[in-house]
């Protein structure tokens, strides 16, 4: 059978010798050979008091078998020999030929009765003289060579049986040749158990509604993901995000409902930074905010105009990002801030470029969609053209793809600012245009965007995230 990395009862993976081998690296009083990660110490093939042997990088040493104090046998590298598995003075293990069945790793017994002189208190003199005849330097140098060799082979042999095989194997030099890049290793659980339920390939959740654009980005919606695993995966991340929202002039009054809102459902149990833009800071409530979370106010000035107050967001956030936030956060949402969350919004919303799909328009047909239809505007978009139509009031992405697309729509805002146009939903349009030539990677279903005076049709499951409703002319003036 030869050698083989399995799985045995209360004791994990365990390399061990299967029956009728030769060479054995042996099983320790019924414990088997174990391969495993110490924590703060690297990998070492070692004995550990009732833990059988493990495989261990030793600080500043390389890697060699050798016996340490207290801490049994570990495998290092020679300074000046290269690779051994080699026998140590005093020690016990060693690699040579036997006549029998070639090169491999064994346990000689007069050690064994050396161990048990030691432990009588008897001299072991005579047991070391005996090693230096037993084993010679050529002959270790020689074990060098056949070791790839004789793993390959001994891999090889060990076949069928109830024995469950890892993706690579062990004994094998390669592996004992590879220096890690860094020192403060975490252990690592090799297969982690997640429990959830199968995805179906024939059975899509969601067969109501378009799941992914033709250019393969998701559209998220309800029952389309699973929140734990998403969260096993992103919350080791340690991830901050950023918010944007804009509070100026009587818009001020949104702010409170949308962040205590927002501390009940956007993403919890994540670090969050608020950044609240507004023209007057003393006015922003300061609410109790979860462990890890924070708010800053960006001042900002007002404009006369509330829709250049809106288009100004672009400008603003781009100039926040390359001053304050990059660095801060891995990924920026930017919201407007008459708008409240009812449900949880989490880590299924981040990607590289989000935008969201306006609750207005996600079932007619594009002619209808809103674009900037003038030719002279930057923002023009032609009638046969369009994916979708996305609301200005959300979009996020990772922090620099953030920066990238702020600084596009500023531009194409100022340009049209140069031929004395304004586009026909400010900045929203330029947003359209550009997603347009510039596709969104991952898209939010009208849940992450819903408007309350709508009708809720049958394909929104839940709202995450609304519009208050409000009196437009008394807080624009
Ligand atoms: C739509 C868009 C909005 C924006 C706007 C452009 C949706 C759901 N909303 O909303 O994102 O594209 O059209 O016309 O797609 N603000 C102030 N003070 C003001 C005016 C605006 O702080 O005096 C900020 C505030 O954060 C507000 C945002 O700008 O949430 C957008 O303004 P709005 O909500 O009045 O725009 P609205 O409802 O037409």
């Amino acid at each position: 059978m030869g050698w083989a990395l399995r799985k045995e009862e209360n004791m994990g993976w365990v390399l061990r010798e299967q029956e009728s081998t030769g060479w054995v690296l042996r099983q320790q009083e019924n414990m088997g050979w174990a391969l495993r990660k110490e924590e703060n110490m690297g990998w070492a093939l070692r004995k550990e008091e009732n833990m059988g042997w493990v495989l261990r990088q030793q600080e500043n040493m390389g890697w060699a078998l050798r016996k340490e104090e207290n801490m049994g046998w570990v495998l290092r590298e020679q300074e000046s020999t290269g690779w051994a598995l080699r026998e140590q003075e005093n020690m016990g293990w060693a690699l040579r030929q036997q006549e029998s069945t070639g090169w491999g790793l064994r346990q000689q017994q007069w050690l064994l009765d050396c161990a048990r002189m030691k432990a009588a208190g008897i001299q072991k003199l005579p047991f070391l003289l005996l090693q230096k005849m037993v084993i010679s330097r050529k002959v270790l140098v020689g074990s060098l060579v056949c070791l790839g060799a004789v793993a390959a082979v001994i891999w090889a042999a060990a076949g069928s049986g109830k024995v469950h095989y890892l993706p690579y194997y062990l004994p094998c030099p390669e592996i004992f040749s590879t220096k890690l890049q860094y020192t403060q290793e975490k252990p690592i659980q090799l297969f982690p158990q997640l429990f959830y339920l199968q995805p179906r390939v024939l059975a899509p959740k969601r067969r109501d509604v378009l799941t992914v654009t033709p250019w393969l980005a998701p559209i998220v919606w309800e029952g389309t993901f699973d929140p734990e695993l998403l969260d096993s995966a992103y919350r080791p991340l340690n991830l901050t995000i950023g918010v944007t929202a804009f509070a100026v002039g009587k818009y001020t009054r949104f702010v409170r409902r949308f962040l205590d809102s927002a501390e009940q459902h956007f993403l919890r149990g994540y670090r969050v930074n608020y950044y609240i833009f507004t023209d007057s800071p003393q006015s922003i409530p300061r609410p109790q905010l979860q462990p890890g979370r924070s708010l800053v106010t960006v001042p900002v000035q007002g404009y006369p105009s509330w829709q250049e107050i809106s288009m100004r967001r672009m400008e603003a956030i781009n100039r926040h990002v390359a001053e304050e936030s990059q660095g801060r956060v891995r990924y920026l949402f930017c919201l407007d801030i008459d708008m409240v969350f009812h449900n949880p919004w989490g880590p299924e919303t981040l990607g590289d470029m989000v935008a969201a799909i306006h609750p207005g328009y996600f079932d007619v047909p594009r002619e209808q969609f809103p674009y900037e239809r003038r030719s002279s505007s930057a923002a023009f978009i032609p009638e046969g053209e369009g994916d979708f139509y996305y609301g200005g009031a959300v979009f996020g992405g990772l922090v620099e793809k953030v920066y990238e697309f702020t600084k596009m729509c500023h531009m194409t805002i100022l340009a049209d600012k140069a031929n004395g146009i304004m586009a026909v939903w400010q900045e929203e349009s330029h947003l359209n245009r550009h997603f347009l030539s510039h596709k969104p990677s991952k898209l939010l279903s009208p849940e992450y965007i819903w408007d309350d005076r709508k009708p809720k049709p049958p394909q929104i499951h839940l709202v995450r995230f609304s519009t208050v409703n409000k009196n437009y002319k008394e807080v624009r003036n």
